[in-house]
C-alpha cells in the first residue's frame, strides 16, 4: 500500500519529498574529521563511519542480499546498529528493527513474515545468548538465512572491499519499524526514504539540532522516537550521537557530563527515575538544552518538575511508529509545554477528531485521532485484513488514540480506544498475551488488561478464567518466558474469575474489567 499517484505527486511538487535517500549525507560528510558516533570506548568519526558503512554495503551484497531483500537486525545502542542501518540504507535491503528484548517468540514470528533472509545480533548481550537464538530461527526456516553475529564491530565475512552499489529508490522502504500494535501478531511498518527524510526536515529544526548538538541515544535504538531526529537527524546535520546502553541514571548520568550532552528523547517512566536522581544530586550535565518526553502518558507535575530538576527544556512528544509526530514548541508558553502533547510537525500533516461513526466533533470536544500526510504510512506490510480496518477507505490512519484539539492546534491525549497495554513506552498487545496465554495454560478464557504502576505508568495485567486449577503467577510467568516471549510483555499480576464479564454485544467488558482490579 502506498500514497495514491497524485498525492505523491503533490508531496513531491510541495517539495516534502525531495527524492533523495536516507544516507545523502554520509559519502561525503561535512565534517569528515569530527566524532560522529560515541559507542562503549569507541570514538567514530564521520570519515571512519563512511569507510564501515562502504565495507558493510559491499559484504552484504557479497552475502548474496539484494536491494527489496529483508534482514533482522536486533541490536543494541551500539556503533554497530548505526552501521549496519546505514549500509541497508545505501543497498535497499530493508532491516526490520527489532528490539533487543525481543525473543524467540517474536523475531521467529518476524523472520518468517518478511522472509528474513540474514538476522544480526549481538553475541551475548545482558546475560541473553542472542547468536544461539539466532542460529535456532535461521534454522528453522524453509529458506537460507545467514546469521551475522556482532561482538564488538560486525564479523569480518560482513565486510567486503568498498565498491558500486545499486542505489535504492527513494520510494523504496529504507527499514521496517514495528508498530505498537493492538493485533495478535506485531505489525510492520515499511517506512520509506522520501517519507522518513521528509520526517526528520521537519523535527530535527523544531528540536535545535544542528552541527553543535550531541544526541543522547538512550531509548533502544530500534525506536521511532530515538531515530527521529535523534540519531538520523543528529548525524544528518553534522552533530555527534552518543550511544547509551542503558537509562538507568548514574550511568546515564555519568554519560551525558563527560561527553557534554546537549538533547536526548525518554519515556516518562525514564524521565521520572531521572528527576528523581537529580533532585537528589543535581541536574546531571550543564551543556544538557532539551529533553523529549513521549511514548505514554506523561504526568503534568512531571512535565512542571522535569525543567527544574534537569536544568533544561522539556519537550513534549506524541508519536507513532506509523507516522504522525506531534511535538511542543520551544517558544510555546509554560502551559502548553506541560499541559500538551503538542501540535503536528509538518504543514501538510492533516490530522480529524472523529466520533464512532467517523464524524469531526467540535474543537475542543474528545474523539478518535485520524491522520495523512507525507510521512504517516498509508498501510501495514502483508496485512490486508488488518490495513481494512486500521485505515479508512481514502487512507486516514485510525490512531486509536483518544485526544482534545485546543484552538492552537495542540493536542491533548485523553485515553485510548484500542486495546493494549502502554509499559513504560512499550506497547503490549491485549490480543497477543490472550492468545499466549489460551496455547500455554489450561483456561477457558483470558483478558488482558492494564493496571496502574508507579514505575512503569502500566502493567500487564491477566485476568484468568481457569479449566482446571488455578495458575499462580510464577506458574504463569513461567510458560510465557519458557515459549520466548519478550519480557515486557508478561503478566505481572493474576486476577482469577469465574467467568469474564461481556458487554451487551458479546464482547469482554475490559472496562468493567479494570475498574473491578486492585494493583497488588
Ligand atoms: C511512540 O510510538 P509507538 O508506535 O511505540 O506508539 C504509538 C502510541 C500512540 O498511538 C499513543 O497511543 C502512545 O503511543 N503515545 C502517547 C504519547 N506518545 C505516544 N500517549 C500519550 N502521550 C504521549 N506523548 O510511542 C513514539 C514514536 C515517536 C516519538 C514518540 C513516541
Amino acid at each position: 500500500m502506498s500514497w495514491p499517484a497524485e498525492v505523491a505527486a503533490r508531496y513531491r511538487a510541495e517539495g516534502y519529498w525531495l527524492d533523495r535517500t536516507l544516507d545523502h549525507w554520509v559519502a561525503e560528510p561535512a565534517y569528515p574529521g569530527k566524532t560522529a558516533l560515541v559507542s562503549g570506548e569507541h570514538r567514530i568519526s564521520y570519515r571512519e563511519l563512511a569507510g564501515h558503512v562502504a565495507e558493510l554495503a559491499s559484504g552484504l551484497l557479497a552475502a548474496g542480499l539484494r536491494r527489496g531483500d529483508r534482514i533482522l537486525v536486533q541490536l543494541p545502542n551500539r556503533w554497530e546498529f548505526v552501521a549496519v542501518l546505514l549500509a541497508c540504507l545505501r543497498t535497499g535491503i530493508a532491516p526490520v528493527l527489532a528490539l533487543p528484548a525481543h525473543r524467540d517468540n517474536e523475531l521467529a514470528y518476524l523472520a518468517r513474515h518478511t522472509g528474513a533472509r540474514m538476522i544480526v545480533v549481538p553475541g551475548t548481550w545482558r546475560g541473553f545468548d542472542h547468536a544461539a537464538m539466532a542460529t535456532r530461527i535461521a534454522g528453522a526456516l524453509e529458506w537460507p538465512c545467514r546469521v551475522a553475529v556482532c561482538e564488538d564491530g560486525p564479523p569480518d565475512w560482513l565486510r567486503a572491499p568498498a565498491g558500486p552499489t545499486e542505489r535504492p529508490d527513494p520510494d523504496d522502504v529504507a527499514f521496517f519499524l514495528l508498530s505498537g500494535g493492538t493485533t495478535g501478531t506485531p505489525k510492520l511498518i515499511g517506512r520509506t526514504h522520501n517519507d522518513y527524510d521528509c520526517h526528520i526536515r521537519h523535527t530535527a529544526p523544531l528540536a535545535g539540532i544542528g552541527p553543535d548538538t550531541v544526541y543522547l541515544a538512550v531509548l533502544p535504538a530500534a525506536h521511532n522516537f530515538p531515530l527521529c531526529p535523534g540519531i538520523l537527524g543528529t548525524l544528518a546535520a553534522g552533530g555527534t550521537v552518543v550511544l547509551a546502553p542503558s537509562p538507568e541514571p548514574a550511568a546515564a548520568f555519568a554519560l551525558m557530563a563527560r561527553e557534554h550532552v546537549t538533547t536526548t528523547s525518554v519515556v516518562p517512566a525514564v524521565a521520572r527515575r531521572w528527576v528523581d536522581a537529580a533532585t537528589a544530586s543535581g541536574p546531571p550535565a550543564p551543556a544538557l538544552r532539551l529533553v523529549q518526553v513521549g511514548g505514554s502518558m506523561l504526568e503534568p507535575d512531571l512535565a512542571r518538575a522535569l525543567p527544574v530538576a534537569l536544568g533544561c527544556r522539556l519537550q513534549q512528544v506524541l508519536g507513532m511508529a506509523e507516522g504522525l509526530i506531534c511535538y511542543t514548541r520551544l517558544d510555546d508558553p509554560e502551559e502548553l509545554v506541560t499541559g500538551t502533547q503538542g501540535r503536528p510537525v509538518c504543514p501538510a500533516d492533516e490530522v480529524r477528531v472523529v466520533d464512532d461513526g467517523d464524524v469531526d466533533v467540535p474543537e475542543g470536544e474528545i474523539g478518535e485521532l485520524l491522520t495523512r500526510g507525507p510521512y504517516t504510512t498509508r498501510g501495514y506490510f502483508g496485512a490486508p485484513e488488518h490495513n481494512a480496518r486500521a485505515f479508512t477507505a481514502d487512507g486516514w490512519y485510525r490512531t486509536g488514540d483518544l485526544v482534545r484539539r485546543l484552538p492552537s492546534g495542540h493536542l491533548v491525549v485523553a485515553g485510548r480506544r484500542k486495546d493494549l497495554i502502554n509499559r513504560a513506552g512499550e506497547k503490549v498487545s491485549a490480543e497477543e498475551v490472550e492468545q499466549l496465554a489460551l496455547d500455554l495454560l489450561d483456561l477457558t478464557a483470558a483478558a488482558a488488561v492494564p493496571l496502574p504502576d508507579p514505575a512503569v505508568g502500566e502493567r500487564v495485567c491477566l485476568v484468568v478464567v481457569p479449566r482446571g486449577a488455578a495458575p499462580a503467577l510464577a506458574e504463569i510467568r513461567a510458560a510465557f518466558l519458557a515459549h520466548g516471549v519478550a519480557h515486557y510483555k508478561v503478566p505481572e499480576q493474576v486476577e482469577v474469575l469465574d467467568a469474564l464479564p461481556l458487554t451487551a454485544v458479546g464482547k469482554v467488558d475490559k472496562k468493567l474489567l479494570r475498574a473491578g482490579l486492585v494493583p497488588s
